[in-house]
């Protein structure tokens, strides 16, 4: 047996864990240096979130502070997540010969799609507690939310298990989870349509940014069936730096950014009832 490891020897066949193309690739130091230093910010900008909101939850009225908190959980599991893929990405290749060669297939994107399981409902659920829903109206949102954004999830996750062995399944199981991508998007589109406008006018037209912020998760969120396809139309190392790119992007918007977006709003609603401490952070 050999003790040096057999550099550069993975390929399809031997894949063990990490059936992703990022494991069967090598990579010029530029390349590895750019995958590294975009995990490394996507786990600082939970972290960085994280205290944000911590902070400023006082600024929100009880009724309406449960989004912070809910910020809070979202940035809390996706930092492990993100820490824990950085950590696998430096694991998973070594430096010979001048470029970067797997060693193991440690590095595995599935973990992401096992985090998004708690993000995605959390996510939706904050829109239900910005929009402050009666509770039977809200039980009704968060569990089609939950559903509906589980089986998208989950579904997704066993399409990636294929992207590098076959293309039948990697297709046909990203076509049902775009199913119930479709019906979540469907949910929120009805949501806010309906509820924006019970939202106080002036003076900071609350509706208006509440479409704002429905826009705004329709853009951010098709990121990632974007990253998704990646491997089936760019399957070198610039499609994956490319595609980890993507997925930072996405996980910096449509977590921490989006929250910002929904706390401003509960915020503003929060001056509106009144709420002392949200009328001494206003600035007019
Ligand atoms: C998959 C599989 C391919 C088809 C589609 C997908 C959609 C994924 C989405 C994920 C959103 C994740 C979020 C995470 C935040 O923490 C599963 C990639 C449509 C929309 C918002």
């Amino acid at each position: 047996m050999s003790q040096t490891p057999d550099v550069g020897a993975l390929n399809i066949d031997n894949i063990s864990t990490g059936l992703n193309f990022e494991n069967l690739l090598t990579y010029t130091p530029m390349q590895h240096s750019i995958v590294q230093g975009f995990l490394t910010l996507g786990y600082a900008a939970q972290a960085a979130g994280l205290v944000y909101f911590l902070t400023t939850m006082g600024n929100i009225a009880p009724r309406y502070r449960l989004s912070s908190a809910l910020s809070a959980v979202v940035m809390v599991s996706a930092f492990l997540e993100l820490w824990r893929l950085a950590q696998d990405w430096q694991e998973a290749f070594t430096f010979t010969d001048g470029l970067w060669r797997p060693v193991n297939d440690a590095f595995s994107n599935g973990f992401r799609y096992i985090n998004w399981s708690i993000d995605v409902p959390v996510l939706l659920i904050q829109l239900v507690v910005v929009l402050g829903l009666t509770r039977k109206s809200g039980i009704s949102y968060a569990t089609k939310f939950a559903i509906g954004g589980l089986l998208m999830i989950w579904t997704g996750y066993i399409g990636q298990f294929y992207e590098v062995t076959d293309p039948i399944p990697f297709w046909i199981w990203g076509a049902i989870s775009t199913v119930f991508y479709i019906y979540v998007l469907f949910v929120v589109w009805r949501l806010i349509s309906k509820e924006a406008d019970n939202l106080p006018k002036s003076p900071d037209n609350l509706p208006g940014m509440m479409r704002f912020i429905r826009t705004y998760l329709f853009i951010t969120w098709s990121l990632y069936p974007i990253a998704y396809v990646i491997p089936a139309f760019w399957f070198d190392g610039w499609g994956v730096v490319t595609r980890q790119i993507i997925y930072t992007v996405a996980d910096i918007t449509s977590k921490v950014i989006y929250g910002v977006l929904l706390g401003y709003v509960a915020r503003k609603r929060s001056e509106a009832i009144d709420y002392e401490p949200a009328i001494a952070t206003a600035r007019r």
